[in-house]
């Protein structure tokens, strides 16, 4: 009887990882990002890597890097520990009885069973998603500087080397006049060499959020991302039903009972997908086919992962049908270094979808001791005013 590969050893590490420049988001400043990587050993010898990220400490969802490090320690890996590595749905399934809500700390172990998976049997994790239809995908840059004069020379910058052409504008932060203000600016700096969005990340009130984008479709923006709070979803439904502009769900979509609910309650004309909100890829597939076959638009999410996560997320989303409004995997390039041995590789607006076996990607041992947090090199929070 062929032995059953089992799960020996799940280990998670915190890396802490400066960013090019202030991120200004209308909850706080990133200046590092933390991500939690993950490694599981199984029996035959094989590992699996995985990572759960979440962005600007506690201030934008429930989840902190070290609520994620404590719950697969304590929870998730004992769990685990002793069954099928082969299994990854049992585990899935196993995981979801036990542990209510800690979607990210799922997402990165998950992301890891995927991988151990894919690499002993050879295949590229799309693959047993059914199999990638895509090489490359369309990838947006977020222009977040806090500064309209910086944002355009760096989009500019964007569209001459062709890295990017879509922008998100981070917006606020400011009073809705002045965000209107600053998304005109760079429209028009830019014209038709790009397209312009924004994300609110829930700052409006329902007020706010009617001058907001009356305003910002008048200025050419093309769409505006979670404008108001995640659980208002009678006032996400008035927005998306009253103006032109198309209203993307974000923070309201925590997986696939999130997204029949927004479709239910006609509250998005878009979602923006994430592996870490939904609670993993499988999840994120879910998520994906609820949104398509309500006929929204479709949107590769990101939060802000290393080269790590990205490349688990470019597994699943080549494997998505139409993805109408492109994705935003730029993670890697908000670091100051790349952790993975071989970088995710950026050109012609898009980001190619790594090959190799599992998720296409390993960690540089050197780059994981040098921004380990128990290495003990001082933090500063994680995101502030
Ligand atoms: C978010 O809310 O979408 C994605 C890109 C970015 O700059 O921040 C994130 C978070
Ligand atoms: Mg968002």
């Amino acid at each position: 009887m062929a032995s059953v590969t089992t799960i020996d050893q799940i280990e998670t590490v915190i890396l802490d990882i400066p960013t090019i420049r202030g991120h200004v988001l209308s909850m706080a400043t990133m200046r590092s990002q933390t991500a939690v990587l993950v490694r599981v050993k199984f029996s035959d010898g094989s590992e699996g890597i995985g990572e759960g990220t979440t962005i600007g400490g506690l201030s934008y969802g429930a989840e902190s890097p070290e609520g994620i490090q404590s719950a697969i320690d304590t929870y998730i890996a004992p769990t685990l520990a002793g069954r099928d590595g082969n299994d990854v749905n049992g585990a899935i399934q196993l995981v979801d009885r036990l542990v209510k809500g800690n979607r990210i700390a799922k997402t990165a172990v998950e992301i890891a069973l995927w991988d151990g998976l894919g690499k002993r049997l050879g295949v590229p994790v799309s693959q047993l998603f059914g199999g990638a239809v895509h090489k490359a995908l369309p990838v947006a840059w977020t222009l977040a500087s806090g500064n309209s004069e910086t944002d355009i020379a760096e989009a500019q910058e964007m569209i001459e080397t062709r890295r990017h052409n879509i922008f998100k504008l981070k917006i606020g932060k400011r009073g809705v006049r002045d965000d209107i203000a600053h998304v005109a600016r760079i429209k028009a700096a830019i014209g038709d060499t790009g397209s312009v969005r924004v994300d609110v990340n829930q700052a409006w009130s329902l007020a706010d959020a009617r001058w907001g984008l009356k305003g910002l479709q008048e200025v050419g923006c093309e769409l505006v991302e979670q404008p108001v709070q995640a659980r208002f979803r009678r006032a996400m439904a008035e927005l998306t039903n009253g103006y032109e502009i198309a209203v993307m769900a974000d923070e309201a979509l925590n997986g696939p009972e999130d997204a029949l609910t927004v479709v239910a309650g006609n509250a998005a004309d878009v979602f923006a997908v994430k592996v870490a909100q939904s609670g993993g890829l499988k999840r994120a597939s879910e998520v994906a086919a609820i949104g398509q076959a309500a006929g929204l638009g479709l949107y590769g999410g990101t939060m802000l992962e290393t080269g790590l996560g990205t490349a688990a997320a470019l597994q699943l989303f080549s494997t998505v049908e139409a993805l109408r409004w492109g994705t935003e995997f730029f993670g890697p390039l908000l670091l100051t270094e790349e952790i993975l041995c071989e970088p995710i590789v950026y050109c012609d607006f898009c980001v190619e979808i790594p090959t190799g076996t599992g998720i296409g990607a390993s960690l540089d041992p050197d780059k994981v001791a040098f921004y380990r947090r128990d290495r003990g090199r001082t933090i500063k929070a994680a995101a502030g005013e």
